[in-house]
């Protein structure tokens, strides 16, 4: 097997940063050295296949996007991604694990929504990749897989408060779900907002001719938000499951958590970086142009946009330094606006939701640290080391450390990096949700399991690099 040596970098871990030369020795990190020393007698640099210098530059673990919906069924169409060209341009981003969602629709089996999964998946990614399953039909069946699943590698459940005759769970169906949470360690993901409440908002605008993509924002209201998370802290608290908030953009909604949290709760949440960066009056337009314009359907998520005049940005970010938030996911769910967003034209209730964003989330991340708003190491813990220990990964992944596998990232922090259609994102997408953003810093290079493949402007990893993690049960518990 081939070796590798990354020489002079500065490497960031989640507690701290020092230089040192990573030794790669097949797919695995084999020994972390003092810059230019030799290993038993042996001038390390020239006894090695390839010598990567990454003087100047950070060395970083892989990310971890433990959120995404490569070829997600919405609204009668489907996410644009496949696996091979999600996972792809996540790597291009130096995201080297991924952690998507397999679907049981209602009337479904699980075992057949699982099964259909990793056959989309298997032969097809250039990383890594895990899933969650979605349960979307709870029953006594059901019930009864979800809690074999541990034994395939899939140790986290996701459920919907929201999209009433869809994903939708009621409060019962929740709770029985929790129950086999509680009894097995599985981690229950939450997607929390009140749906059929908004429903009705949703309706009700609609009726009044408010039709156009933003009023989406107006019907998911930060309230319905709050009140669901809040409810399905109480419903972890009941049944003893641990709970992990998905795509939390509400402010109201991290001080739940934070509530649940000082109790003492295993409750966590993660948020994503369009509830960092974009807001409900962007999506309006600057001077409301785009109100009527249907522009505003690119930004269509769920939850959606909140209002920057509200604070919810600002408390994302306070919330990932103080730990209320724990991670950064991606919820990866891109449509093209070309026949798929398009559908909502007339009725923002149409509009398939999500968001593309797998390419840029290190980067988007990275300009925090540039901003001052977190710390060069709580870059690594948001974006890698806390998602592999959340999800079960921890060791093998999330961490540059011997015995790990050798998923590493060389980041020039002097580099620079410009995100749009225009210049060429790999996600497929006919538009992109971050024009014009302009990054102080580039992904260089990037080793999966010790192959390099990204190499500056070079791809030089294939579909089928990537192999299915079997996780563990969650290394993050209280
Ligand atoms: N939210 C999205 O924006 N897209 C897919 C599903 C979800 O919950
Ligand atoms: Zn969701
Ligand atoms: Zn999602």
């Amino acid at each position: 097997m081939a070796t590798t040596l990354i020489t002079g970098g500065t490497v960031v871990s989640a507690t701290g940063r020092a230089v040192a030369d990573v030794l790669v020795d097949g797919e695995t990190i084999r020994a972390l050295l003092e810059p230019g020393s030799s290993l038993l007698g042996t001038d390390v640099a020239a006894s090695v296949d390839r010598v990567i210098d990454a003087t100047g530059r950070y060395v970083i673990p892989g990310g971890i996007d433990a959120h995404t919906h490569m070829q997600l069924p919405f609204g009668g169409t489907e996410a644009s991604d496949t696996f091979e060209t999600g996972t792809r341009a996540a790597a291009w981003g130096g995201t080297t694990s991924i952690i998507d969602f397999a679907v049981q629709t209602y009337g479904q089996r699980i075992e057949d929504g699982l099964a259909a999964w990793h056959e989309k998946a298997a032969g097809n990614c250039a990383i890594d990749y895990g899933f969650h399953q979605i349960v979307g039909d709870v029953n006594e069946a059901s019930l009864a897989t979800l809690r074999r699943l541990p034994d395939e590698g899939i140790t986290s459940f996701k459920m919907f408060m929201a999209y009433p005759g869809v994903f939708y769970s009621d409060d019962a169906q929740i709770l029985k779900a929790m129950q086999v949470s509680r009894d097995t360690g599985m981690l229950t993901m939450m997607h929390a907002e009140n749906g059929p409440a908004i429903d009705v908002l949703a309706a009700q605008l609609v009726e009044q001719g408010r039709t156009e993509p933003f009023y989406h924002g107006v019907a998911r209201a930060w309230e319905m938000e709050e009140e669901a998370t809040h409810r399905a802290i109480m419903l972890a608290k009941l049944t003893g499951a641990p709970l992990y908030i998905v795509h939390v953009s509400a402010k109201q909604a991290v001080e739940q958590l934070a509530w649940a949290r000082d109790k003492g709760q295993n409750v966590y949440g993660e948020t994503c970086p369009q509830y960092l960066y974009l807001s409900l009056e962007d999506q309006l337009g600057a001077k409301g142009e785009q109100w009527g314009s249907f522009e505003g359907a690119k930004w269509v998520c769920s939850t959606p946009l909140r209002s920057r005049e509200e604070g919810h940005q600002d408390s994302m970010w306070q919330a990932l330094r103080t730990n209320d938030l724990q991670m950064v996911s991606t919820d990866h769910c891109p449509f093209c606006m070309k026949d798929q967003k398009e559908l909502g034209l007339g009725d923002f209730r149409k509009i398939p939701n999500g968001i593309g964003s797998i390419e840029h989330r290190m980067d988007l991340m990275y300009q925090g640290v540039v901003t001052g708003e977190i710390t060069l190491e709580r870059w690594v813990e948001l974006t890698s080391t806390t998602p592999a220990r959340m999800f079960g990964l921890y060791g093998t992944k999330g961490v540059i450390q011997p015995g790990a596998d050798a998923d590493i990232v060389v980041y020039d922090p002097n580099g620079h990096t410009s995100i749009g259609l225009d210049k060429t994102h790999h996600m497929n997408m006919d538009y992109s949700a971050w024009e014009g953003y302009e990054i102080d810093g580039h992904v260089d290079t990037v080793l999966s399991r010790g192959k390099v493949i990204v190499d500056g402007d070079q791809y030089l990893g294939a579909k089928g690099d990537g192999r299915f993690l079997r996780r563990g049960l969650s290394q993050y518990l209280i």
